[in-house]
């Protein structure tokens, strides 16, 4: 069992991330017998959902624009996503054999203007989704990570929180990666660059 300071953070395990969904990350599911295993040994789990409005800014068909193109939002260039998580829906929901026994579920990109990869920060990289203050005050400085997607929220999360002090290890074996355009490699530079510890 890991000390008290420790906690696992389980990325965005939805069905939407998973084959069949609406943003599906190859093998996306192969990874949830592990995930539940390893929860086990933490005596503090966080899940984060993706979750957002209909008509979401993240969303192509918002922009009448093709999925996987990019724009320019105020706080950035965006990719502009096929439709997923939408609130409520079966889509945004957890996996079904993914065991959801933590102690939070922190929802990110619920706001219509801005996504949110990281549970840490929405994409503007300042407005906080409140997580920081949960952990600190509850003592948490360790963090595991896994989940979906590497390059995309598992990578935003992972490099925020080394930003933020924390210690934080991503274990690759429990996640999966989009991988557009060498996302996946760029994501392992720049966390490995942060400080994560990427195994
Ligand atoms: C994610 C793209 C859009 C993720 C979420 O969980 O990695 N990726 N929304
Ligand atoms: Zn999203």
């Amino acid at each position: 069992m890991r000390a008290a300071n420790e906690a696992l953070i389980v990325i965005d395990i939805q069905n939407d991330f998973c084959p069949g969904g609406a943003l599906a990350v190859a093998g996306g599911d192969e990874i949830v017998p592990g995930v539940n295993a390893l929860m086990g040994d933490f005596a503090s789990v966080i899940l984060t959902q993706d979750w957002h409005p209909s008509g979401h800014s993240s969303f192509a068909s918002t922009h009448g624009a093709a999925p996987y193109s990019t724009t320019e939002m105020p706080y950035g260039t965006q990719v502009l996503w096929p439709d997923h998580c939408i609130q409520g829906t079966d889509g945004a929901a957890f996996h079904k054999d993914l065991v959801t026994k933590g102690d939070l579920i922190i929802r990110k990109g619920f706001n219509p203007r801005i996504d949110s990869y990281s549970a840490f920060f929405e994409n503007d990289h300042v407005t906080p989704t409140g997580l920081e203050g949960y952990l600190r005050t509850r003592g948490i400085d360790t963090l595991t990570m896994i989940g979906l997607a590497t390059d995309f929220c598992v990578n935003f999360s992972a490099v925020d929180a080394a930003k933020l002090g924390f210690n934080v290890t991503v274990r690759t074996d429990l996640c999966r990666a989009i991988d557009m355009d060498g996302s996946l490699a760029a994501a392992i530079e720049g966390m490995k660059a942060a400080g994560v510890e990427v195994l």
